[in-house]
């Protein structure tokens, strides 16, 4: 077992019962001109994430940590969008319509698929999903189960919407979830703060916090 200085306590974790998990580290919400920007998002807040993330999947990958990314968006047809999420807000572009790196959040296409500096590595799990939560219509829990997971290491954007649905469910469903601060981004730097503060509070409610150095240094 290795422990990681965190809020609101130390983490512990065994690398072989333990996921490193990527949340929709894709082009239509990093990049100019994607889907983020055009939903009126500073992308700039959520580009930060990618250097200590980059450096986070080398120690995992290097510890030879199962690592799993996702993708949020829909099948070409958009048969699994609900028309909820199509009309919600008022974007410039919606879901569907063609955006500056293809059609947005549509599977196949380039802004839905993974940032460079991060992309998945041949056999690494990628997992699309329709919804906010990684559980939501996928085989997370399946992957999991089957690769004897109980603990997860979570990063990846953003932090209050995906990564948030995604660890409440997690501890839902009994994992032990360690938020990585540096490694998840809002648009929102409040969104952030908060977000981070509300996995800790109250004795760990749904999880740890601590910044990608100190995984690091427990995984060398
Ligand atoms: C959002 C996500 N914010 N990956 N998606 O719509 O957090």
């Amino acid at each position: 077992m290795t422990a990681v200085p965190a809020e609101p306590g130390p983490f512990t974790f065994d690398v072989g019962s333990t996921a490193l998990l990527v949340i929709d580290m894709q082009r239509d919400f990093l990049l100019p001109g994607g889907f983020g920007e055009s939903l009126g998002n500073d992308v700039g807040q959520l580009a930060r994430v990618v250097p200590p993330l980059a450096g986070l999947l080398a120690g995992a990958r290097e510890a030879g940590m199962l690592v799993i990314h996702t993708r949020e968006g829909h099948e070409p047809d958009l048969s699994d969008c609900p028309p909820a999420k199509l009309r919600r807000g008022a974007p410039s572009l919606r879901i569907g319509d063609p955006g500056a790196y293809g059609r947005i959040l549509v599977r196949g296409e380039y802004g839905h698929d993974i940032v460079d500096e991060l992309a998945p590595l041949p056999g690494e799990v990628v997992l699309d999903k329709p919804g906010k939560g990684a559980f939501y219509a996928t085989d997370l829990q399946e992957v999991l189960v089957g690769a004897g997971i109980t603990s997860l290491i979570v990063t990846g954007v953003t932090t209050e919407v995906c990564v948030h649905t995604t660890v409440r469910e997690a501890n839902d469903r009994g994992y032990e979830c360690l938020v990585v601060s540096d490694c998840v981004g809002s648009y929102f730097p409040e969104f952030q703060r908060v977000g981070l503060q509300m996995v800790s509070a109250q004795g760990g409610i749904f999880g740890w916090v601590a910044p990608s150095s100190a995984v690091l240094a427990a995984l060398n």
